[in-house]
């Protein structure tokens, strides 16, 4: 009987450890390692971060939820993956041994590239839901002594999505207050234009977010570098289309949120053939780690190449979607090597994706991820603020019932064309 490992608790990670079980064979065990006690949603850290929604509406205890399954759950950071002997090395110094392992850590997050950058210098941060908390304490500050706001996402970036949320929904949560009046605000990102979002564009994305901007007043800078920042005070170089210094801009705010570049996790950064420079997983078509084939990795940890090559240097986001279908396919694909099969799943690097922009939001579907494209396609509307919402809630209930996806997901993902593993 093996013994199947998955580290990280996240979006990725919790549908993996419940697809794995139920697609192992009976006496197969499935353990998840988690340096946190509670599931969260990120995408609804945005939310949490202007009030809109409190930490506990987006979390959930693991524990109970992976013991009702009979899923083993050890709650400690893993400190390193050792591929050549098939452990992995825990915070407090024991080994846990695995037949297979998942790696589904997500991002660490790299503010220590920029000085000044991040929860411990000067700037506001979403990513993980203990910032978006201690970032609500600051917006609540803020909103009673309102200034200039400096939003958006540094070089290096790949998530570009939270950043034009955040911006909208700190604009909406402004209108409603009646302080918009009193807060200048601007957009700096890595991007070489609005609406690229390291997906090359998607349908008319630029169009679309530039008249957003526009109609919303908030001024924007793309192939920006920032170089550091101070109290107050960010720093930022423009490039031309050839990557060259353009122009120098200090930019004064009095809030600020900017998405940071990501790397992989400390337990694999280094990691001879384990991960590349940037600590992410190279994995095949089939999920797994070319050097260590026992070893699969799912989510913001995996090692993507960017779409195209932009003056100043970004990577492409790994969407919900994306994940839900490398989380599929690596459970199906163990399954496989447990019965002593080759693998035969594919998922499909397909971003689908819902982004709020506080009353109103833009969902789009970029198929392939690559353009051209067979479906590229970006809508806006009030309705994708209340589907996203749905979405939390729906993602939500999934986590707390155990359940992996279900048939009427499945229904609408077929009836959108996008199917969550090749040739189905
Ligand atoms: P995570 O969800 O971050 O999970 C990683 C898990 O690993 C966590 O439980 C973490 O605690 C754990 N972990 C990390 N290191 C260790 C370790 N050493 N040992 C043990 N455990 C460890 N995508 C969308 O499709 N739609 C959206 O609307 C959307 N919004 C986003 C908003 C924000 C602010 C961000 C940052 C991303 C958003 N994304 C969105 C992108 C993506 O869906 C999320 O980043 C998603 O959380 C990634 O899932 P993951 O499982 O790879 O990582
Ligand atoms: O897992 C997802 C996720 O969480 C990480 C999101 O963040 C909110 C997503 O947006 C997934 C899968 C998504 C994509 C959800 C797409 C739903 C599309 C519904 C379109 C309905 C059209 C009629």
């Amino acid at each position: 009987m093996a013994h199947i490992v998955i580290i990280g608790a996240g979006i990725g990670g919790m549908p993996m450890a419940y697809e794995m079980k139920q697609l192992a064979r009976p006496g197969d065990e499935v353990t998840v390692i988690a340096n946190t006690a509670t599931f969260h949603f990120v995408p609804s850290n945005p939310w949490v971060a202007v009030n809109w929604r409190k930490r506990g509406e987006i979390e959930l205890e693991i524990a109970p939820l992976l013991a009702a399954r009979k899923i083993r759950f050890i709650q400690q950071a893993a400190a390193r993956v050792h591929p050549g002997r098939n452990q992995v090395e825990l915070a407090d110094g024991s080994f846990v041994d695995y037949d297979y392992l998942v790696i589904a850590t997500g991002p660490r997050l790299a503010f220590e590239e920029i000085p000044g950058l991040g929860p411990d210098g000067h700037t506001q941060s979403i990513c993980h839901v203990d910032h978006a908390t201690t970032a609500a304490g600051v917006w609540s500050d803020f909103i009673a002594d309102p200034g200039p706001i400096v939003v958006g996402a540094v070089q290096g970036a790949s998530c570009f999505g939270p950043a034009y949320e955040f911006a909208f929904i700190m604009e909406t949560d402004l209108r409603k207050r009646k302080l918009r009046d009193r807060v200048p605000m601007t957009f700096v990102t890595s991007e070489p234009y609005i609406g690229h979002l390291g997906l090359g564009g998607v349908g008319d994305s630029k169009g679309m977010l530039e008249s957003m901007f526009r109609e919303r007043h908030i001024k924007w800078i793309c192939n920006a570098k920032v170089t550091r920042v101070e109290d107050g005070k960010m720093f930022v170089t423009e490039h031309d289309d050839e990557g060259k210094p353009k122009k120098e801009h200090e930019l004064p705010f009095r809030y600020s949120m900017m998405l940071p570049a990501f790397k992989g996790v400390d337990a694999v950064f280094g990691v001879e053939g384990l991960s590349n420079p940037r600590g992410f997983v190279p994995i095949d078509a089939y999920q797994r780690n070319p050097a260590y084939p026992n070893v699969y990795a799912i989510g913001v940890c995996v090692a993507i190449p960017p779409v195209e090559t932009t003056p100043v240097p970004i990577g492409t986001p790994k969407t919900g979607f994306m994940i839900e279908s490398m989380v599929t396919a690596t459970a199906k694909n163990i399954r496989a090597a447990l019965d002593g099969h080759e693998p035969g799943e594919k998922a499909t690097w397909n971003a689908v994706c819902l982004a709020d922009f506080g009353s109103s939001g833009a969902a789009f579907i970029a198929l392939p991820q690559i353009p051209p494209r067979n479906v590229n396609w970006v809508s806006e509307g009030k309705w994708v603020h209340l589907a996203k919402v749905a979405f939390e809630k729906y993602f939500m209930y999934k986590v707390r019932k155990g359940k992996s996806e279900p048939i009427y997901e499945k229904i609408v993902m077929d009836a959108l064309g996008v199917m969550k593993l090749k040739g189905r």
